[in-house]
Parts: structure tokens; C-alpha cells; sequence
């Protein structure tokens, strides 16, 4: 099997399958939010408990490109979620994005059809497999939540992060930048979340992941998106040439089969 994928092409997502199996399976992400068909429980889906979310971390974070997105990996694990119907406790290891080359389009799960600019998700392991590699392949070893963002006001925090693109802008490079609460990087209100079983929606496609997708969205300027569209690109420094860049960088949404959309709120 080979080790690479992309977004488009003979590599991209309809032909994952044939080098990692797991993108062919029945419990695959993102799918479509379709919220005429949740079953709400507002009594199991209760409200998530975050820990350490509120606090400044002692270590730096990494901000990499990593030629498939950004992504910030949170070196102490001191964050973790539990609660929410989640069953375990969680521990936050990494925040990413995918994003669109415009507004339509971007977001990987879509609610009622809909696509949203952009969508970041925090990749947590189940605490009881002890790190993250080792939680991959389990059917619980992950949760990832879900945020979409809408364009809108200048956002502050997100700056501190698009504000070091200029270090990362080709494939395998990363700097350390200073932490953010990561309370600071999400909307005020999360008590109104769905919830699915699915997978990564990279390859190799695990079908780890307790799905978490908040309703409320992260407010972004359309200047911040087009600092992800424009300074971060999929190639290494050394390729020279033409810079191809990152965006649309979003798998097509997947078929539900027999599962179920569950959502915290009616
Ligand atoms: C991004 O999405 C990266 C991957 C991540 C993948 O491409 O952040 O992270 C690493 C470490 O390469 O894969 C295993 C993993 O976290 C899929 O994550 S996602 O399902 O949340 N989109
Ligand atoms: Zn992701």
C-alpha cells in the first residue's frame, strides 16, 4: 500500500479506499447533519466538562503544517473532556482546520446540507489507552469536536495563530508559538452539540472517533480565511516552482447506513 493521499486527482478521496480498506467502511466521516432525523436526549447529552481549557498551558504549542492542514499540537496534556455522554475522559492532542478556496465550501460535515468556510476540529484520545498512537484504531480511543466558523468580526485569538503563517507556509515546517486558552478559541456556548460514531476523515479512515459538532459557530474575518488560503501551501520549500495551496482541503461527506444523529438540544 502506498503512503500518500490527496484532496483531488487519481489520489484523492473516492480512491482512498484502495490503499487504506477503512475509507470503504460503513461508519465513515463527515457526513451531513440532517436535523430532522436526530433523536434529541437532552438527558444523556449533557452539557461536556472541559478541563484546563480555561488555562494557559506551561509548554508551547506546535503549529505545523503538516501538507494536509494546519495543525497545533498541544504539548501538555493537561485539557480533557469528559462528560456529555462520552463515557471515558479524554485528552486534547492536536486542533487543525479545514478550509475552502471560498465561503461555500470548506467545512468536511455540513448541517442540513449546508457547508460552512471553515471547520476545526480538536482531536482527543481515551486517558485509558495513555497517549494518543496508541488510542488510533480503537472503536473509542478518540473524541474530536467539531466547530464551524462563519465569516464575520475580526477574531482576536485566531490571530495569534495566523499571525506565525509566514513560518509554516510549506510542507513539514513548525514553530513553536505561545499558548491560548483554548476556552479563547471557542464559541460561549456549548451546551448545543450533535453527536455520531464515525472516523477520521483522513486515511487511514479509523473508525475511532466519538463525533462531537457544536451548533454554535466561530465568528472569523474574511481577511483571517484568506491568510489560510493564500500563505500555507501543500508542497516542500526545497519542490521550488509553483506553490499549491492547502485549501479545500475537506473530505465529500459520507453515507449515515444504519447509524444514528443524536443531538444535546431539540
Ligand atoms: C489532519 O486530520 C491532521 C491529522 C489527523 C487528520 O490531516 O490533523 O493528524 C495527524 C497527526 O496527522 O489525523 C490521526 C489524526 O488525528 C484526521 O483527523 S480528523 O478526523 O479530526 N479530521
Ligand atoms: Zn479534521
Amino acid at each position: 500500500a502506498g503512503n500518500i493521499w490527496t484532496y483531488k486527482g487519481s489520489l484523492g478521496p473516492e480512491h482512498w479506499h484502495l490503499d487504506y480498506p477503512h475509507c470503504g467502511g460503513i461508519r465513515q466521516s463527515p457526513i451531513d447533519l440532517q436535523t430532522r432525523d436526530v433523536i434529541v436526549d437532552q438527558t444523556y447529552l449533557s452539557p461536556l466538562y472541559f478541563s484546563g481549557y480555561d488555562r494557559v498551558s506551561n509548554l508551547d504549542y506546535t503549529l505545523e503544517n503538516n501538507g494536509h492542514t494546519v495543525q497545533v499540537g498541544l504539548n501538555d496534556k493537561t485539557m480533557m473532556i469528559s462528560g456529555g455522554g462520552l463515557g471515558a475522559t479524554f485528552v486534547a492532542e492536536q486542533f487543525h482546520f479545514h478550509w475552502g478556496a471560498v465561503d461555500e465550501r470548506g467545512s468536511e460535515h455540513s448541517l442540513n446540507g449546508r457547508h460552512f468556510p471553515m471547520e476545526m476540529h480538536i482531536v482527543h484520545y481515551n486517558k485509558k489507552y495513555g497517549n494518543f498512537s496508541s488510542s488510533l484504531n480503537k472503536t473509542d480511543g478518540l473524541a474530536v469536536l467539531g466547530f464551524f466558523f462563519e465569516i464575520g468580526r475580526f477574531n482576536v485569538h485566531f490571530e495569534e495563530i495566523i499571525e506565525h503563517f509566514g513560518d509554516i507556509q510549506f510542507k513539514n515546517q513548525q514553530v513553536n508559538i505561545k499558548s491560548i486558552p483554548m476556552i479563547d478559541l471557542m464559541p460561549a456556548r456549548l451546551t448545543n452539540y450533535y453527536r455520531y460514531v464515525g472516523s477520521l476523515t483522513t486515511p487511514p479512515c479509523y473508525e475511532s472517533v466519538i463525533w462531537t459538532i457544536f451548533n454554535e459557530t466561530i465568528e472569523i474575518a474574511e481577511e483571517q480565511l484568506e491568510e489560510f488560503r493564500t500563505t500555507i501551501f501543500e508542497n516542500d520549500r526545497s519542490e521550488g516552482g509553483v506553490s499549491i495551496d492547502i485549501s479545500d482541503d475537506y473530505r465529500p461527506v459520507q453515507c449515515m447506513f444504519r447509524r444514528r444523529l443524536y443531538a444535546s438540544h431539540p
